[in-house]
């Protein structure tokens, strides 16, 4: 009667390769196993059994799990009539929950997770509180899925690869745009995914970055604290990445008691060390305001040109930097009076006497790591000129409180405290999380990034961490992209231009086509553009004419000429020479994942369907299933090794599309086998589907993008709507590109746009004649001009053309 608890057999149901412990599932008792969790809300809701189900599961999650948050609930409401402060007692419970239902792919819960989710709602149901279920659309998920992740949290384990993978933590303050979410959270993501695909202990940790003054500053803007602000923008980008499916294994936040905790440590540790040294600094302190004032909060007359309008940290007009306590006639932008000059005693961090330790590391990591170019040239370049202390505390209230009694008022600058939020939110995660950050020798660390965060990464954290001395786990892989302009602008957070992401729902594109592209033109090693047209083309060629295609027709001869059943293969020389080819495509593929290439790597998935459509073209088995019984055979084989060639791209692309990949697998209702191709890592692929398997039901995966749909989107976004933020806060004077470029001699902001652009389709050429592998003339002569359009940008960006020429130091 009532309820069974069924264990569900790992290879049934479960990812053979995820070794990661799962735990029982519910058993209905109509032998049901709630596997969505929509199903398990519908039958909370109607089952007729519910109330006695209620009981039974009471009795039973506190006689086995129990739950010390939940007892205390109880205990408060039921005996200290405290009912209001239940609430809060649930909240841990709570989120933990949520994470766990909106994990963006996770398909099902395994099953303590269903028992968590019985036991806080029987508790809500209990207080009768408004029970609230996570809506995860209206995908219903039945049967096994490709990554079940277990409620017990990851550690690393011996004789496996532990990575651990962190995506720069997004300020709070703001909606990401798509140049923030392809920089990091989507590129971490489709490498942890990768790494699960090939069997790696894989932790994904990432969350909102808090503190500081920009929170400060938006709550002021909009009349909250900035606890509402974090609130409510941390549940913003929580929905944004969980529509985008991106799958951290927590998405945790700066401001919390953990994240004092571990920073005040690390404090104690470096001062302890001696590492800190004490400076007074003279600031601007607007006294009817009550504070100091940050240097894009003042404005005032440039001491060198005049201009009226200088910001305290740089001139728009003469593209200077200037000390804000310079300014001519300063004000304060917010209540306009004169600040006063205040000076301020702070700490610093002393990079100088922490250099040649960090050398020493640098030197070993970014030889044995895949440290991408521009994260090894911009960490070089910081280094050449030799490092300076650099000021760790701030004159504010919103931030982690410094202990030291001299530094009562003050907080950590948010730079110094951000970084310590990778490890404070893995606490969150696991109380074990010293085992992730405190064992370089089991971790592997690989940090996601856009370029101007790398000498946080690189220099500033890692001297923290190093002059901490405590065996930190530091930065093996550090990877940065360059930066995604929109159309032929910016995307700009102040300006509002571009899509940003929450409105990339609203445009009817699906998450994945939008990963796709994104990842298509992921800033790897250049910067890139997002073009809706271009986005459009390679949807309709790329997406739907070759891999769709390719992958539809497959399954449609499976369907149509052999009943549904995959038909037996006999190999001849034409098959052999595409096997080949597809195992070079696979090869190439592994190989750049495994350097975290994501966006090269793409290419080649695109390159095994293109040959699979020649291949099918070519031997048109449509044709030859009419014919006598070795063209029909010939049929078969056709068919029979073009629809082994979908599953194996179903695989490649579950880091980049992972509902399409998923589709792909439960139309050719494939095996878990068709993984082991990547698990091996060698590139050897390996037919999943036999003879006689039988497919289920083959339907289009891609539907195509309309001019006229397009020519909407793209006046819709193109750069108009602005945010009444961009209102505020930007001087309205300044002209829009000015802002953004110093102009300095020679310098030119439109040039430098398009020879931007210039130089990526150049590049683009280049890549293709390469890939091609044209003449070698051929090919010299487009670089030549490559060479010269950059020479041209570099002029344009105002920088000197040839390599900066390197003083002493080695490298
Ligand atoms: N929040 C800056 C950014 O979003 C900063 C990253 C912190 S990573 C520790 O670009
Ligand atoms: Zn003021």
């Amino acid at each position: 009667s009532g309820l069974n608890i069924n264990s569900i057999s790992r290879v049934e149901r479960v990812v053979p390769f995820l070794s990661r412990p799962t735990l029982p599932a519910l058993l209905l008792p109509s032998g049901l196993h709630l596997f969505s969790s929509n199903a398990i809300c519908r039958s909370v809701h109607h089952s007729p059994a519910w109330s006695f189900m209620n009981l039974i599961l009471i009795h039973f999650c506190f006689v086995l799990f129990v739950q010390p948050a939940l007892l205390q609930a109880l205990h408060m409401a039921v005996l200290q009539g405290k009912g209001s402060e239940v609430s809060k007692v649930l909240q841990g419970p709570l989120n933990y929950l949520d994470q766990s239902l909106s994990k963006g792919n996770t398909p099902y819960l395994t099953g303590v997770q269903y028992l968590h989710l019985f036991l806080v709602a029987t508790a809500l149901a209990f207080f009768q509180y408004p029970f609230s279920c996570h809506q995860r659309g209206d995908r219903s998920y039945e049967g096994f899925r490709f990554e079940p992740r277990s409620v017990f949290s990851s550690l690393p384990q011996e004789g496996k690869r532990n990575l651990l993978v962190t995506s720069a933590l997004p300020y709070v303050n703001n909606v990401p745009h798509l140049g923030n979410i392809i920089g990091c959270v989507l590129s971490a993501d489709v490498f942890s995914r990768y790494g699960r695909l090939r069997g790696w202990n894989m932790l994904f940790v990432c969350g909102t970055d808090e503190y500081g003054t920009a929170t400060e500053n938006k709550a002021r803007e909009e009349g909250l604290t900035p606890q509402q602000i974090c609130d409510k923008y941390h549940a913003i980008h929580s929905s944004i990445y969980k529509w985008f499916q991106i799958d951290f294994d927590f998405f945790g936040r700066t401001t919390t008691e953990k994240q004092t905790e571990i920073a005040q440590n690390i404090f104690w540790r470096l001062h302890k060390h001696d590492f800190l040294v004490e400076d007074t600094v003279e600031q601007l302190r607007c006294e009817s305001c009550q504070r100091f004032l940050a240097d894009r909060f003042v404005e005032g007359t440039c001491p060198h040109c005049s201009y009226p309008e200088a910001r305290g940290d740089q001139c728009d007009k003469c593209g200077r930097l200037i000390n804000a306590v310079e300014l001519r006639e300063p004000q304060c932008k917010v209540c306009r009076q004169t600040p006063v000059i205040r000076s301020s005693k702070h700490l610093f961090l002393d990079l100088p006497k922490l250099e040649a330790q960090l050398e020493q590391w640098l030197d070993k990591s970014t030889s044995t790591g895949d440290w991408t170019a521009n994260a090894k040239q911009i960490t070089r370049s910081w280094l050449r000129d030799g490092l300076k202390p650099r000021c760790i505390t701030r004159d504010l209230k919103w931030g982690t409180p410094v202990p030291h009694p001299d530094f009562k008022e003050k907080v950590f600058y948010v730079w110094f405290d951000a970084p310590i939020g990778y490890l404070s939110i893995t606490a969150n995660y696991t109380d074990k999380w010293e085992k992730w950050w405190k064992n370089p020798h089991q971790v592997e660390l690989y940090n996601f990034m856009a370029k101007d965060n790398v000498p946080f990464h690189s220099v500033v954290f890692p001297c923290s961490l190093l002059g901490a001395q405590d065996n930190y786990t530091l930065v093996n892989h550090l990877v940065a992209t360059e930066y995604l302009n929109y159309e032929d602008t910016k995307f700009s957070k102040s300006r509002g231009v571009g899509v940003f992401g929450d409105m990339a729902k609203d445009t009817g594109i699906p998450s994945d086509v939008w990963r796709f592209y994104l990842l298509y033109v992921r800033p790897e090693g250049q910067d890139s553009a997002f073009s809706w047209a271009d986005m459009a083309t390679k949807n309709n060629s790329e997406l739907l004419n070759n891999l769709g295609n390719f992958i539809n027709r497959a399954g449609m001869f499976v369907t149509k000429f052999f009943e549904g059943c995959v038909p037996a293969i006999e190999l001849q020389q034409e098959d052999k020479k595409l096997l080949a080819l597809v195992g070079w495509e696979l090869q190439q593929y592994i190989q750049l994942m495994d350097k975290v290439k994501i966006r090269d790597a793409l290419k080649h998935i695109l390159n095994i369907s293109r040959h699979g459509n020649q291949y099918i073209q070519v031997n048109e088995p449509w044709k030859k299933i009419k014919g006598g019984d070795t063209e029909r055979q010939r049929a078969g084989t056709v068919t029979g090794l073009s629809v082994n060639i979908a599953c194996l791209l179903s695989v490649m692309l579950f880091p980049y599309m992972p509902t399409v990949s998923q589709t792909i697998r439960d139309q050719l209702n494939a095996p878990q086998s068709c993984i082991n191709a990547m698990l091996q890592g060698t590139g050897t692929f390996v037919c999943a589907l036999s003879a006689g398997h039988r497919v289920g039901t083959v339907s289009p995966l891609f539907q195509k993008l309309e001019v006229d749909q397009i020519e909407a989107l793209k006046k819709k976004f193109g750069g108009q709507q602005v945010f009444d933020t961009a209102a505020s806060t930007q001087p309205a004077a300044v002209p829009a590109p000015l802002a953004e470029v110093a102009m300095v001699n020679g310098v030119d902001p439109e040039k430098a746009k398009q020879l931007t652009l210039a130089v990526t389709e150049q590049g683009e050429k280049v890549r293709a004649l390469k890939a091609q592998k044209a003449e070698k003339a051929v090919i010299t002569a487009e670089v030549t001009k490559l060479l010269d359009l950059k020479k041209q940008l570099a002029l344009a960006e105002g920088k000197s053309p040839e390599p900066a020429p390197q003083k002493g130091k080695k490298k």
